[in-house]
């Protein structure tokens, strides 16, 4: 089971990705407001244009927040590609190719429901009922699949942070992803 030492190195991972993310848009909308002041326009309803004002920051961090989504998108294009049984949930979509508009909107929806559950880490089980119960009972997800879509998620995740998915990092990850994928599987029984 997760330790006290996996749920920090979770929590660290991701505040780190999520966070830089968010760091880059605030810099790099900062930086395009300046260089290519003819940008401004576009912006012209907020009051401080400034690198670091309020709204330049938020709307930089609104940008990136798009850009870590595709974590999601990515992670799901490849179980439907690489696992095409996996296909047979989402078969009501008209595309399921990778990085078509809906594998990349639900990948967004899933990780949106990830990062609840690393806010809900000492109480997965009990946080993410209500989920168990929709996968469980209307969408009738064979929870095999929840290790599918782990692993999916792990790959992403080492091929756009090489750096810092580092072997410590994996372990706790795939314990958190397992245990995830435990509590998903609540309503089954
Ligand atoms: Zn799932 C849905 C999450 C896995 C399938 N999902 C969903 C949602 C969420 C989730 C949040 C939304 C809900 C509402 O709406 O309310 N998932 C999730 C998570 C996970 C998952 C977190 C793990 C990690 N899923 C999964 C899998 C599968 C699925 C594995 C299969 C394969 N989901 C699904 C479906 C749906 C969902 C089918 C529905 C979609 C539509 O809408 O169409």
């Amino acid at each position: 089971s997760l330790t006290a030492k996996d749920k920090a190195t979770v929590k660290a991972f991701w505040a780190q990705v999520s966070g830089r993310a968010e760091d880059i848009g605030k810099d790099a909308l900062g930086r395009m407001l300046i260089v290519y002041p003819q940008t401004k326009t576009y912006f012209a309803h907020w009051k401080d244009l400034g690198p670091n004002s309020a709204p330049v920051k938020k709307h930089g961090m609104t940008v990136m927040g798009g850009v870590a989504d595709d974590i999601g998108g990515d992670a799901l294009s490849r179980m439907v590609t690489v696992y095409p049984q996996t296909k047979t949930y989402f078969a009501h979509w008209k595309d399921l190719r990778p990085g078509s508009a809906p594998v990349m909107k639900h990948g967004k929806t899933v990780m949106g429901g990830v990062a609840d559950a690393v806010s809900k880490i000492d109480d997965l089980t009990g946080g993410l009922l209500s989920l168990s119960e929709l996968h469980a009972f209307t969408l009738r997800v064979d929870p095999a699949n929840f290790k599918i879509l782990a692993h999916n998620i792990l790959v992403v995740f080492a091929i756009k942070f090489p750096k810092d998915f580092t072997p410590e990092v994996h372990v706790s990850l795939d314990k958190f992803l397992a245990a995830l994928a435990r509590a998903l599987a609540e309503k089954y029984r």
